[in-house]
């Protein structure tokens, strides 16, 4: 196995508590992962680039800033990556997800934070993180009141470049989305010293679809009776998806995909017939954060899909690929990114209407709304959310939780509730 401390040395990392994290990882991802039966065999792909997620990619960032190419971290699926690699760059999620990073960000935020702001914010001012070390600017956005904040404190440690991002969806708030891709245009020309060309922004957008297309090709296994990959896997695959190589990613992805036709083919599944469907809603699920996803399959539950950004959000829209002017294409950006329903937009009825799709889609048998800890956004949407749920019929648990393990067991004891109505219905 190769040896990264030397990289980690030179990016000026806390090599002594970044050893601590290291030794979690491992056992976590052995006992969520490596333990499945029957896993397709083209998941080692995705295994070894998590069991080596501080090695593998941040070595290939390193290389290619060695060749002057910028990299840019990004904390949202607003954010768009077309731009970042039409202008040359590499753009990289960063959103923490391990507890293990929550109390270092404690040590600068409030407590009531989430923790993937606290996680995300720990990462970087403890050094712990390749990528929030190699990242030439970080991209927020205006997206939650606690993002917001985070970033004047991220700030200090590397620039940051914000996105307003409108709170509605008329019209007028996707041509000033427009203009905001179109500032960040500029900006990404600035930091790379590239020009921004009609060909290199089709390039990317194509670039970026095809990896929408490979996600999208691997969730339409989770609709079939007898899915043949576990919700697990494609969760992990989804997260991998923000920080991998995209077209390496994109290959990989229908490589995996081949492989779950011919299973398809061959009447293979990882799920028992008949067995139950759930699907999740909520917050983001970011890297290492498996928890729910576990606890639900352990139960002998398939697990059919995320209403989250790491799952059907991040690729269920394509951006057109008609346009042939830079002004066209950013509008053709702006109208695609809009159409993301994040509890941060007044009114979101469309995630409602997104989820019952999906229930149907997915034939799900109950749908578990998820919630980080402390966000209020999806806390409050889902009072509204739930209750139009339950009208139409739809068997709903909302649930909160963070990033410890501290509430393993009370969730397993409410999600078994749950699942004993989805059996008596
Ligand atoms: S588009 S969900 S990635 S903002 S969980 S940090 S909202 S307090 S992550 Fe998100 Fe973009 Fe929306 Fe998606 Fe704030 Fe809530 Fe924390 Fe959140």
């Amino acid at each position: 196995m190769t040896d990264y401390r030397e990289m980690w040395k030179n990016l000026n990392m806390d090599i002594e508590t970044h050893d601590q994290l290291c030794k979690v990882l491992p056992q976590a991802f052995g006992d969520v992962y490596l333990s499945q039966v029957n896993q397709p065999e083209n998941m080692a792909y995705y295994n070894t680039v998590v069991l080596n997620i501080h090695g593998i990619r941040p070595a290939e960032l390193v290389e290619a800033q060695k060749k002057g190419v910028k990299v840019f971290g990004t904390f949202c699926v607003y954010v768009p990556d077309e731009i970042v690699f039409a202008a040359g760059g590499i753009a990289t999620g960063l959103c923490g997800g391990s507890q293990f990073w929550v109390h270092s960000g404690e040590k600068v935020l409030p407590t009531n934070t989430c923790s993937l702001i606290k996680a995300s914010v720990g990462a970087r001012i403890d050094r712990t993180c390749p990528f929030f070390s190699i990242a030439d600017i970080f991209v927020g956005e205006t997206t939650c009141d606690g993002k917001k904040k985070a970033w004047e404190i991220l700030n200090k440690f590397t620039q940051v470049y914000v996105m307003e991002l409108p709170q509605q969806k008329r019209a007028k708030d996707v041509t000033a989305w427009a203009q905001e891709i179109r500032e960040f245009l500029i900006k990404a020309e600035e930091i790379t010293g590239n020009k921004v060309t009609v060909e290199s922004l089709g390039k990317a957008i194509k670039l970026v679809n095809n990896k929408r297309r490979a996600l999208q090709r691997l969730y339409s296994f989770r609709k079939l009776p007898n899915p043949p990959i576990s919700g697990k896997d494609c969760l992990l695959v989804s997260q991998i998806a923000f920080y991998d190589d995209p077209v390496r990613f994109t290959e990989m992805t229908n490589k995996l995909c081949d492989e779950l036709d011919q299973r398809v083919r061959d009447n293979v599944s990882v799920y028992a017939s008949g067995a139950k469907r759930v699907l999740f809603t909520g917050t983001p699920m970011a890297i290492p954060n498996w928890k729910l996803h576990h606890i639900v399959e352990s139960e002998m539950v398939a697990v059919v899909g995320e209403e989250t950004c790491t799952g059907i959000r991040y690729f269920d829209n394509l951006v057109d690929e008609s346009q042939t002017t830079l002004e066209g294409m950013i509008h053709a950006l702006a109208e695609r990114y809009m159409k993301i329903n994040c509890a941060c937009f007044t009114p979101n009825i469309a995630r409602i209407d997104d989820i019952k799709r999906y229930v149907r889609e997915y034939k799900a048998d109950g749908v578990i709304d998820v919630n980080l800890k402390f966000c209020t956004l999806y806390d409050v949407e889902g009072y509204l959310l739930e209750e139009a749920l339950k009208k139409d019929g739809i068997t709903v648990l909302g649930l909160e939780t963070d990033y410890s393990d501290g509430d393993f067991a009370q969730l397993r004891t409410r999600v078994e509730a749950f699942l004993e109505i989805l059996n008596n219905c």
